[in-house]
């Protein structure tokens, strides 16, 4: 175990091995095999949640994107230690300052709720190597190293309960602060590399980490990344993935645990079958559905997933609700994320942008939620998603009169606005392999209106 700060500053590197060694980890003879009907039981919530908030949050805060009077370039936030090169005796410095009096994990919640929001993933711990929750294996957290003295996960865990969101955690597999990796060079910390001989010892200390998540806050998913790294193997992301569904066969773990993802469009490689649940697209939607793939967009609600003070490029409520309808349309989730500050609060800026999407949300879940992908292959107006028997088209750009819906085959039993609590049925007419839909001259929503058509329980909604 490596600890936080002595009186010195400096840090204080007691028996590794030893300590680890004393520590729970994950017995090691996990292994896991499910059938299809299995898999699609354990992702049933999370292919029906369809949107999620991302929190990136820590020592990084802080700084907020500027170190010595100087913005670092532009990007993460989160980042700060590698884009300023900040040694980490100076780094750990900003523990003592961490005291983030206002955190409301309630308000947060309820935040998310009403954005629409079904689950929420918090780093526990980031590349920096600094925990947000208590843990036995470094002190290196903010119940043992900080002003505030508290473990911030597990309040925000049994706020999720409470209110009916998934708890989730983001876990790091590269550290810029753990003794066993060492900088890239004199540079960067990032990509790290590992002393071989203590490369067991990380990955105890890993397991250590992850038992005590699932012990503790109990993510329902946990979201790897930094697996970016040359000595993480295939082989140490199966072992580490088996583990952890023995400790816990319902957890869902993203693909990042392993060494298949292909960079930004997060999906895995095809030459074999890589650790992990679901791919994993970062800052872009894939441009079309992935058929029989489960796969989450992650995305910054401006350009940092950490809160930085200089960064005002804001998505407008319009980008972000249509974001989330383009994602659902491809079969996909979408996770949306927000930097919180030093004290513990939400920024404004994304306030509202949740709330906006709320609003849109509320009337509009229906046709995001529990749906699956578009059966046409591009839709001029707008998009389309899909529960049995029903299409729901999302349309952008409102017609002047009909809106053509191209090739649908099947019969139309009704058509109505979503958002008509009446659900008056719409005129619909043949022209030959397309149909036209009679719709008002006034869109209901601006954003996104959505005509929902029934096509019979039975039909597909096949398209030609
Ligand atoms: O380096 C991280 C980054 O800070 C952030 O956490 C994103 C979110 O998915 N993931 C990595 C960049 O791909």
């Amino acid at each position: 175990m490596h600890r936080p700060l002595s009186s010195s500053g400096q840090i204080v590197v007691l028996g590794t091995v030893l300590l680890a060694a004393a520590l729970p980890t994950i017995a090691a003879d996990a292994t896991v095999s499910e059938t299809q009907s299995e898999r699609d039981a354990r992702m049933a919530w999370w292919r029906e949640a369809r949107f999620g908030l991302f929190v990136h949050w820590g020592l990084y805060a802080i700084p907020a994107g500027e170190w010595k009077g100087k913005f670092v370039p532009p990007g993460g936030g989160e980042w700060i230690m590698n884009t300023a090169n900040i040694p980490i005796p100076e780094y750990e410095q900003l523990a003592k300052q961490f005291n983030p009096v206002k955190y409301d994990p309630a308000a947060w919640v309820r935040l998310a709720k009403a954005a629409g929001m079904k689950y929420i993933v918090i780093t526990s711990k980031h590349h920096d190597g600094f925990c947000l929750f208590d843990s036995k294996a470094t002190d290196y957290n903010a119940a043992r190293a900080t002003p505030y003295g508290k473990d911030l996960l597990r309040p925000l865990a049994d706020e999720c309960r409470k209110q009916g969101l998934k708890f989730c955690t983001y876990y790091s597999i590269m550290d810029w602060h753990h003794p066993a990796q060492y900088r890239h060079n004199d540079k960067a910390y990032n990509p790290t590399n590992i002393h071989p001989e203590r490369k067991a010892e990380y990955i105890s200390f890993m397991e250590t980490q992850l038992k005590e998540l699932l012990d503790g806050p109990n993510p329902e998913v946990l979201w790897f990344d930094g697996e970016w790294l040359p000595w993480w193997k295939e082989q140490d992301a199966v072992d580490l993935y088996n583990k952890l569904r023995k400790l816990k066969p319902s957890v869902i773990i993203n693909n990042r645990i392993g060494t298949g993802r292909q960079g930004m469009q997060g999906m895995d490689k095809k030459d074999r079958k890589y650790a992990g649940d679901f791919g994993t697209p970062e800052q872009e939607i894939p441009e079309t559905g992935l058929p029989g793939v489960d796969w989450e967009s992650c995305m910054t609600m401006n350009d940092t997933w950490g809160f930085r003070t200089d960064d005002k490029n804001w998505k407008s409520v319009e980008k972000l609700v249509r974001n989330v309808i383009d994602t659902a349309s491809k079969g996909g989730n979408y996770l949306l994320n927000v930097g919180p500050t030093p004290e513990g609060e939400i920024p404004q800026a994304s306030v509202e942008r949740l709330e906006g999407v709320g609003r849109w949300m509320a009337v509009n879940g229906e046709s995001i939620y529990g749906t699956t992908a578009s059966p046409f292959r591009k839709l001029t107006w707008g998009r389309c998603t899909r529960k049995p028997g029903k299409l729901y088209l999302h349309v952008f750009d409102w017609p002047k009169k009909e809106l053509i819906v191209p090739g649908l085959k099947d019969t139309i039993e009704k058509a109505y606005l979503l958002a008509d609590p009446h659900k008056k049925p719409l005129t619909v007419s043949r022209k030959g392999d397309d149909v036209a839909i009679l719709l008002p001259e006034k869109a209901p929503d601006p954003i996104a209106s959505v005509v929902v058509v029934q096509v019979g329980p039975a039909a597909s909604a096949s398209v030609r």
